[in-house]
């Protein structure tokens, strides 16, 4: 709590904002009024904090570490800000005791939502860890006016609207007009003197807005920084008079396209020129203003990567290589090996995915016209190591006359790192493996983490306090503490609070439910949650074929001993990705049927509710008692959610894939429920050209399920709807979903075995969050600090 901090300060403080800031008095301020009164109270107590980090960084000359993303999946700040200041009990104080109801305040604030999942809310645990550790850093990114479009179902059919969260004033971001820099596209390279230099022929001016991220108990706090473009030359004037009206307003259409909007699609890759701009706008900005702050101080460029490192989220800012290059040599006159060791010392690559279609690949025709200068750069690069690590069937940069961002982010990196044990290990077999022979010790392992302040003890009160009670305050900054549990769990009593904290987490929801979909669920029902982008590897599908299945053999005998389930489904797909969206629909189908038959009636609901953000999943994982894991063994590169469930309680049903590994390691066997073929298995299986027939037909289950789609049980208006549902998996299932539904399937009645004895099943829900410490991305960022950035802490 900051120093003098009291319930009567704050209300001064929000009293003399909503007067003096806001212009309303108490008697006429709208809810929207009452936020912005609070926000900039607490945001007055971060000022502190961030002004004097800030200062100790330039004052002991700290090396800083700038991360570059093209994502930040933040969510909403306030009461994140506020509780990380020790100030939230306190604000829900005065705002209720001005009348005004606190929950309905926090909702009213929009979510950050500048990512489209894992990737981009990683980057937002990484800024909050960073933070709390004290570590000196810098994200930088776009300020998209639209984040990630919302999502609204329409006849169960997925509808795209414009995600707008600008449109009212954001009170956490500070403009910064004057740190601007010019980013150029297109042109052409003249030589002059001998030199090579670049001849823009378009400009946009980058200018900065700067958000304060601060730490566990305000101990420290961070830049945020996101770019806006702004036209260069407002107008061109003598084009205007020449009568080309047009034209004339070419620079500021640019400028307004480039952060007009995120890219909503995380899996395929589309080659489209203004995301090609977009991320060398945010580059080269970052770039610019990296060595700008350098050398404000320094001299000696060669001496940068004892002060600088620079992250790369993916290969989306990958340019980075060859703009570093550009900057060094064409801008300091640096000559070109000393640039590469310079810029290799520098830069560190994270790959996020294995999946073929979501690798960056430009095409040479469309990177050398936007960036002409960087083409070059690039071809220099690729024949200095060809010549460097001379192979006779090397795989380089430019191929086939595209560019390879993969390949360019791992040449230009020191390290290359993977997010799970599992996935780092296929980066180097699979992903590089003539890159990892020639340089065998770059890649390395940076299992992902989550930040236990938002995703425990902010999204969940009361188990935060239950843990809180049982081993004391601090765990919050030192989650590996939660070891200190493993005691208690064998105690009933304990079990007993931990269970009845699960349970207000449920009736809660279960309120949330009722208001958002109309669906009355009961919460003595077992809540099954899969929330996550859909996408074909994550197997959606087979989750709800497997709902089917289950709710035909409730029907088939009602009155057996059903454990009662909730299956919770949340997510949206890329707006073109057709199969995605036909999942959905089916999804939304079969709610309708299920949740109208008398038969099943609490035994099985099937609820989705539209727009799955980070707000929603902060109300949905505290209330999980079962977290669905289940994509296809080598797909999912690590995944966070898992680790979110398992901080809550929530035991996994899952494959061997990505970080449910460690999560089965950490928690021990007994405490998951492992299904389904692993990454060697899956590879096995697919040489059997009928593995899906194979599997069909040992499965009377998934044959009725398939039987009863064929037959339009679920769409008795478009009777042929889910035709090509079953159609691919009869014939295209590559993600094989026929393969595992068995497995899957019987692991689920082995969850239902557990559910019905309350012992056992608090005992593994109690293990889970005992033994998530290691998932905090505080221990991944030590991760980061020590064996990529080589950087220390200031606190
Ligand atoms: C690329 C080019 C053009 C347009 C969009 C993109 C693009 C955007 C986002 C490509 C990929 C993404 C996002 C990927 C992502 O979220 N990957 C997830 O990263 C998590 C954090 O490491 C992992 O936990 C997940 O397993 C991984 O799927």
């Amino acid at each position: 709590m900051p120093p003098g901090a009291t319930v009567d300060s704050l209300r001064a403080e929000v009293l003399r904002h909503l007067s003096f800031t806001i212009a309303k008095d108490p008697g006429h301020a709208s809810l929207h009024d009452w936020r912005m009164a609070l926000s900039y109270a607490i945001r007055d107590h971060i000022v502190t904090p961030w002004y004097a980090s800030t200062r100790r960084t330039w004052d002991e000359d700290r090396k800083r570490v700038y991360y570059l993303s093209m994502e930040y999946l933040i969510g909403r700040v306030l009461e994140d800000a506020a509780i990380n200041l020790g100030l939230r009990d306190m604000a829900r104080e005065v705002i209720e005791g001005l009348g005004v109801d606190f929950n309905a305040l926090v909702e009213d604030e929009p979510d950050a939502a500048l990512g489209n999942g894992g990737l981009g809310r990683l980057a937002a645990c990484f800024m909050e860890s960073m933070a709390t550790l004290g570590c000196p850093a810098y994200g930088y990114g776009l300020r998209y006016e639209h984040g990630l479009f919302r999502q609204r179902f329409e006849g169960g059919r997925q509808v795209e609207t414009p995600e707008d969260w600008l449109v009212t004033t954001n009170p956490w971001e500070f403009d910064r007009p004057e740190s601007a820099y010019t980013v150029g596209f297109k042109g052409h390279v003249e030589s002059r003197d001998g030199r090579d230099v670049w001849v823009p022929g378009e400009t946009v001016t980058a200018s900065a807005h700067d958000t304060p991220v601060v730490g566990w108990q305000g101990r420290w706090a961070n830049t945020l920084r996101l770019w806006s473009a702004k036209p260069t030359t407002l107008f061109d004037l003598e084009r205007f008079n020449r009568g080309d009206y047009a034209a004339a307003t070419e620079p500021e259409q640019l400028a307004r396209t480039i952060c007009r909007v995120l890219y909503p699609d995380d899996t395929t890759y589309a080659g489209k020129e203004l995301r090609l701009k977009q991320e060398f706008f945010l580059t080269s900005a970052a770039l610019q203003d990296i060595l700008r702050r350098y050398c404000y101080t320094h001299k000696d460029l060669g001496r940068l990567p004892e002060r600088v490192a620079i992250q790369m989220n993916d290969t989306h800012p990958a340019i980075a290589g060859p703009e570093l290059i550009r900057l060094l040599t064409d801008k300091h006159g640096v000559d070109f090996d000393a640039a590469m060791d310079v810029a290799r010392k520098v830069l560190g690559f994270t790959n996020h995915t294995l999946l073929p279609e979501a690798l960056e690949r430009w095409s040479t025709y469309l990177f050398g016209n936007v960036l002409p200068r960087h083409m070059q750069i690039i071809e220099r690069i690729d024949s200095w190591h060809r010549r460097t690590y001379p192979r006779p069937h090397f795989v380089g940069i430019v191929k086939h006359h595209e560019v390879r961002m993969g390949e360019l982010a791992f040449i230009m990196s020191h390290k290359v790192n993977g997010v799970s044990a599992l996935h780092s290990k296929l980066v180097k077999s699979s992903l590089f493996p003539e890159l990892s022979a020639l340089h065998p010790d770059r890649v390395v392992n940076q299992t992902n983490g989550v930040t236990p302040r938002r995703w425990l003890n902010l999204c969940n009160r009361p188990l935060a306090g239950l843990i809180t009670e049982t081993i004391g305050d601090g765990w919050q900054a030192d989650l590996d503490r939660l070891h200190e549990l493993e005691p208690h769990v064998e105690e009933a009593g304990f079990r007993d609070a931990f269970a009845a904290a699960k349970r207000a987490n449920k009736v809660a929801l279960t309120g949330w439910i009722k208001d958002r979909t109309g669906v009355v669920v009961s919460p003595d029902a077992l809540f099954d949650v899969q929330v996550k982008r859909i996408h074909e590897y994550k197997r959606q599908l087979m989750n709800v074929l497997q709902t089917i299945a289950h709710w035909h053999a409730i029907r088939q005998d009602p009155q057996a001993d059903w454990v009662p389930r909730v299956k919770i489904f949340g997510g949206k797909s890329a707006p073109g990705y057709f199969v995605a969206k036909e999942i959905i629909h089916l999804i939304n189908d079969t709610a309708r049927v299920i949740n109208a038959d008398p038969v099943v009636g609490d035994r099985l609901k099937v609820v989705y509710p539209a727009n799955y953000n980070v707000s929603m999943a902060e109300k949905l994982i505290p209330a999980a008692d079962l977290s669905e894991q289940i994509s296809t063994a080598g797909k999912e590169a690590s995944g966070t959610g898992n680790m979110k469930f398992m901080m809550n309680g929530a035991p996994t049903i899952g494959t061997l894939d990505g970080a449910n590994v460690e999560i089965r390691e950490q928690v021990g066997a007994e405490n998951f429920f492992l299904f389904g073929m692993t990454t060697e298995q899956v590879a096995e299986r697919r040489k059997d050209p009928d593995h899906a027939r194979h599997a069909i037909e040992a499965s009377q289950p998934l044959q009725d399920v398939l039987q009863m789609l064929a037959e339009g049980r679920f769409s008795p208006d478009h009777p042929d709807r889910y035709h090509g549902v079953v159609d691919r998996v009869w014939h295209h299932d590559y993600f094989l979903v026929a393969s595992d539904f068995a497995a899957y399937h019987a692991a689920q009645a082995e969850v239902d075995a557990a559910y019905r004895d309350p012992a056992r099943w608090w005992r593994m829900a109690a293990f889970n969050t005992a033994r998530s410490g290691f998932f905090s991305s505080d221990r991944t960022i030590r991760g980061y600090m020590q064996e990529i950035w080589s950087t220390e802490s200031a606190l």
